[in-house]
């Protein structure tokens, strides 16, 4: 990583944290762990937060140098992020299309379930955070129904922590499995080292007890990287 993109990713870490999308205090996460920090990305919830967060994932994308013919957003939550992230992306030079799933599929007018450009070529997926991977299979699996390449996935948070296998917790997290497994592209803006490295530079204030508990997290549910 270059130090141009580790500035993006304290930059993004900063932002998510002053518009109070990523929290401190006790959280459930999906995989049912007890986190001391979440990352709700419902909550970039006015024109200027979701511009700015699509800036970030335009940015980080085109600094990863990361290959891609297309973007695709997945119901729900990655529907506005993709759309915004594809507007930006054109915006600085990569027009690419777009298309997006429904959860229902619908049984009159146009009809399916995907909705947007044909699914073909290598498809970015855009999502918000990867835990344990659940979503990205889910995705994997649409695109590759469509007969198009799964290829790259962005997303705005790498929690880098312990996927879940039938309920069990494994040696590697969600993105290490898609990078290594499935042969898949990653780009994260930012990953849980660089909310560590953040926190650590508040010691003296009272984001100093949310880094203890975070390192506990990390030393309980992390993977190394
Ligand atoms: P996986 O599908 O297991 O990778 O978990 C990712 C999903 O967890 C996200 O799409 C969210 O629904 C949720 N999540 C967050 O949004 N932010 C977090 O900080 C943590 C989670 C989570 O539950 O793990």
């Amino acid at each position: 990583r270059t130090p141009e993109q580790g500035r993006l990713a304290q930059d993004f870490v900063r932002f998510a944290v002053e518009a109070g999308v990523l929290r401190f205090g006790e959280f459930k996460t999906k995989a049912g762990r007890l986190s001391p920090y979440f990352f709700n990305a419902g909550l970039f919830d006015d024109g200027d937060k979701l511009g700015r967060l699509a800036e970030f994932y335009a940015k980080a994308l085109l600094a990863s140098g990361m290959e891609f013919d297309m973007v695709f957003g997945p119901a729900y939550k990655g529907i506005p992020l993709a759309a915004t992230v594809a507007v930006e992306l054109a915006r600085q030079g990569r027009n690419v299309p777009f298309a997006y799933n429904r959860k229902e599929a619908k049984d009159h007018g146009e009809g399916g379930t995907l909705v947007g450009a044909p699914l073909q070529g290598r498809v970015l997926i855009v999502d918000d955070v990867m835990s344990a991977g659940t979503a990205a299979r889910e995705s994997i699996a649409i695109i590759r129904a469509a007969g198009a390449v799964p290829h790259a996935v962005a997303i705005a948070l790498d929690r880098q922590e312990k996927a879940t296998e039938n309920g069990r917790d494994v040696e590697h997290s969600a993105v290490q499995y898609v990078r290594q497994q499935l042969g898949m592209q990653v780009c994260a803006i930012a990953t849980l080292a660089d909310l560590l490295l953040y926190l650590s530079q508040k010691e003296g204030t009272e984001m100093s007890a949310h880094h203890e508990r975070v390192l506990a997290y990390r030393q309980r549910y992390g993977v190394n990287e």
